[in-house]
C-alpha cells in the first residue's frame, strides 16, 4: 500500500484531487468490458479441435486461430505503442496495421492458439492496468490515428472495444458455420 502523503491538506483539496483522480462511471464499464474479452475469447476457442480452429471459410475470412493471433498482434503492436505514446508524446501520429498483411506474412494459421491467447491476455492486462491509472486529464490525451484523425486516449480505449466485439461477433459466426458442417 502507498503511503497517503496529503494527510496536511485540507478537505477541499482532498476532495478536489479525488474528483480528478477518479473515472467517470462510463469509463469504469468501458474497462470492464475490456477486461471481459480475453475470458469471452477463451470460451469460444475453448472446446475446439485443432482442425476446427484452423478451419477457413473462404480465403478472405479468419479462421478462429487467426482471429486469436490478429487480436493478439493489434493489442501489442497497435495498441500498447498508441497507448504510450498519446502518454509520452504530444499528439504523436499513430500508423495504422494492415491485419490481413500481418495474419498472410506471420502464418497465423500455423501458429499454437494458446499461446497466441496467452500473448492477447497478458499484452491486455498490461494496457488496462495503464487505463486504469489513467485520470480524466490523461483520458484526454490526444494522438492522430492513420485514417481515423484526431482521438483521445478514452476514445482509443472504446476503439479497442469495438474492434474486440467485431472480432468476437465473427468467432460467433464462425462457430456456427463449423456446427452446421459438422451435421
Ligand atoms: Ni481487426
Amino acid at each position: 500500500m502507498a503511503q497517503r502523503t496529503n494527510r496536511g491538506s485540507s478537505h477541499l483539496e482532498q476532495f478536489m484531487s479525488r474528483e480528478e483522480r477518479q473515472a467517470e462511471p462510463e469509463d469504469l464499464a468501458l474497462l470492464n468490458a475490456l477486461q471481459e474479452t480475453p475470458t469471452t475469447l477463451a470460451t469460444l476457442i475453448d472446446a475446439l479441435p485443432d482442425s476446427e480452429l484452423r478451419w477457413k471459410n473462404s480465403d478472405g475470412e479468419f479462421s478462429a486461430l487467426e482471429n486469436v493471433c490478429h487480436l493478439r498482434d493489434i493489442e501489442t503492436e497497435g495498441y500498447t505503442t498508441r497507448i504510450d505514446r498519446i502518454l509520452a508524446e504530444t499528439n504523436p501520429f499513430l500508423g495504422d496495421i494492415d491485419g490481413g498483411r500481418l495474419a498472410f506474412e506471420r502464418r497465423y494459421n500455423d501458429q499454437d492458439p494458446k499461446l497466441a491467447l496467452r500473448a492477447f491476455v497478458v499484452a491486455r492486462m498490461k494496457n488496462l492496468e495503464k487505463l486504469r491509472a489513467a485520470d480524466t486529464k490523461k483520458l484526454e490525451r490526444e494522438g492522430t490515428l492513420e485514417g481515423t484523425g484526431l482521438v483521445t486516449l478514452g476514445r482509443l480505449a472504446e476503439m479497442m472495444l469495438e474492434h474486440d466485439q467485431g472480432h468476437i461477433e465473427e468467432l460467433r459466426v464462425l462457430r456456427r458455420k463449423l456446427k452446421r458442417s459438422d451435421s
